[in-house]
């Protein structure tokens, strides 16, 4: 089975982990060159920093499968370091250390364990700058959007310890007298996380702090692209008071990590972010199993624009929706979908504001929107805009090249790209591009707007922009997503509501809020019979 943790194409060889001592002293150095650092590095360039995988409570630069390097998307001659690449004896390692742990940790008190997540919150807090800058340093989206996907794990941390002194179960009469019942959720054991270079901090987090106060250990396997932010996170880990053996970092590709994970028995449950093919993938393999395995996988996410829509509004949100992060989020506004009455002016609109969007290294002020994450990524957008220039009728609007010269020269940048007259059955209107392109699509009425929105595999995100509450309410009701926004765009999921999607979009599991509880724990129904007999239940009701 080949893995591919991420969505779509790119680099994805070998992973890594750093020394504390070592961080933090790059750390200082990150954030005294703030805005520059990226550049500063790549002209020096001469030797990588080396990072480290750390397990079975060791931080370790060798890798079974060599090394590379991690490569700053925005100009890559900044090596952001280099990694060890593990493969499946490490992962044997980390999950016999990590199901010795679970023994132990299993049985500190719940409110304790969260005690110490909301310390990872406090450091993360204290943190989120450094962390900020490292991370649009080596997977490219602009510093305002990497302290937020810091602050969207700042935040899970906080929600996560409130579940320590919750983690509600239910207590119930019971048909006979002198009977007690009630259901406690149990923690299930090693966790096996595997997760994407699109938010390296905020998704692990999702994963990683509600599944340690339930009590589970982990084996943690971020991307490929984004190692170094991983390495940061286990640091805070750490130095919050997680016990060694109860986290693991294992960098390394897909194929070897992440597919000993997902085939090891004592792994019971997989949490994996990334393609929808993977995903299957995961599923059959850990299906064999019996394994928890919970996906959340790729999208094709609308935004309809109704003819009553604030229209300065609906401009804010599809610029944002589609070109935030590069519309390398799995939430991104792909397709637009515009009443006929209003499409002309309003594209027009649309097409003239993102012509203004300022593309650059997302370390340097006023950039608006980075690079892709990868030379494969970056193709793959690329192959995307041929197919789109190719289907019948649909018209380039705006952009649909690589930006190769000036300041871009050495990174992976890519126009924001607009297509227009597309039709709902394009290949661009169907398929996840996880880049810069947004398609849009015309239609006449209300219900054609639901039909075209529902009319893809996936059901992730979804929004509708109205003034009419009847309209809304009928889109909230019919649209098939586990996501929608009335008057907001697709993406800006808060965690204290379930994340997660419908169709092929996933499995039926969700993250954050209290339902990822529900991946984390396995329900046990308690009876307590003080009677001092007998008692035979459906029999002795009399
Ligand atoms: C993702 O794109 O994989 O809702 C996660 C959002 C973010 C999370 C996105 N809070 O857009």
């Amino acid at each position: 089975m080949a893995q591919d943790e991420r969505r779509n194409g790119g680099r994805n060889d070998e992973i890594g982990g750093q020394d504390s001592i070592e961080s933090r002293i790059w750390g200082l150095i990150v954030g005294e060159n703030t805005n520059e650092v990226g550049l500063t590095m790549s002209a020096n360039a001469a030797k990588p920093r080396v990072f480290k995988n750390f397990i079975a409570g060791k931080w370790t630069a060798d890798g079974t499968k060599g090394h590379f390097d991690n490569i700053s998307p925005a100009d890559t001659r900044d090596v952001v370091g280099q990694f060890p690449s593990a493969g499946s004896e490490e992962v044997m390692e980390a999950v016999a250390a990590a199901k010795e742990e679970y023994a132990r940790w299993r049985l500190v008190p719940a409110p304790k364990r969260a005690e110490i997540i909301r310390r990872a919150g406090d450091i993360m807090s204290a943190r989120k700058e450094e962390i900020a800058q490292l991370m649009t340093r080596e997977m490219g989206k602009i510093v305002v959007e990497t302290r937020g996907d810091v602050q969207e794990g700042i935040d899970t941390a906080y929600y996560s310890a409130g579940e320590g002194r919750r983690l509600f179960g239910d207590t119930v009469p019971c048909e006979l007298p002198n009977k007690f019942g009630m259901s406690v959720r149990m923690p299930v054991g090693v966790c096996g996380m595997i997760t994407p270079w699109n938010f390296p901090m905020a998704i692990p987090t999702w994963k990683i702090f509600p599944a340690l106060v339930c009590g589970n250990t982990v084996v943690f396997k971020p991307a490929t692209d984004t190692p170094a932010t991983a390495v940061m996170f286990v640091e805070v880990l750490l130095e919050a008071g997680v016990p060694e053996k109860a986290i693991n970092l294992v960098c390394g590709g897909g194929s070897s990590v992440g597919n000993a994970l997902v085939e090891h028995p004592d792994v019971p449950v997989i949490s994996f972010t990334g393609s929808s093919d993977v995903g299957k993938r995961i599923a059959s393999v850990g299906g064999q199993q019996l394994k928890r395995i919970s996906l959340e996988l790729g999208g094709k996410n609308a935004m309809i624009v109704m003819d009553d829509a604030d229209l300065d509004l609906a401009l804010e949100g599809a610029v944002w929706g589609a070109f935030g992060t590069t519309g390398q989020r799995c939430t991104a506004t792909s397709r637009l979908i515009v009443h006929e009455k209003i499409a002309d002016k309003f594209t027009q609109r649309v097409i003239d504001r993102v012509k203004k969007l300022r593309v650059g290294n997302g370390l340097k002020d006023g950039i608006e929107m980075g690079p892709c994450v990868s030379q494969g990524q970056r193709e793959s957008v690329k192959q995307y805009v041929e197919i789109g220039k190719n289907e019948d009728k649909a018209t380039l609007a705006l952009g649909g090249n690589e930006l190769t010269s000036g300041d871009h020269a050495h990174g992976w940048f890519f126009e924001p790209t607009i297509f227009t007259d597309v039709k709902p059955n394009m290949r661009i209107a169907q398929e996840e591009i996880f880049g810069p392109v947004l398609s849009v699509i015309r239609i006449k009425d209300f219900d054609e707007a639901i039909n075209v929105l529902n009319g893809t595999i996936y059901g992730l995100s979804s929004s509708i922009y109205t003034r009419d509450v009847n309209a809304a309410f009928r889109a909230i009701r019919d649209i098939e997503a586990g996501i929608t926004y009335v008057n907001g765009p697709t993406i800006g999921a808060e965690v204290q509501l379930p994340f997660g999607g419908v169709k092929a979009t996933g499995n039926g599991h969700r993250e954050a809020s209290h339902t990822v509880l529900d991946t984390f724990t396995e329900w046990k129904s308690v009876y307590v019979d003080y009677s001092g007999k007998l008692q035979r239940a459906q029999i002795d009701i009399e």
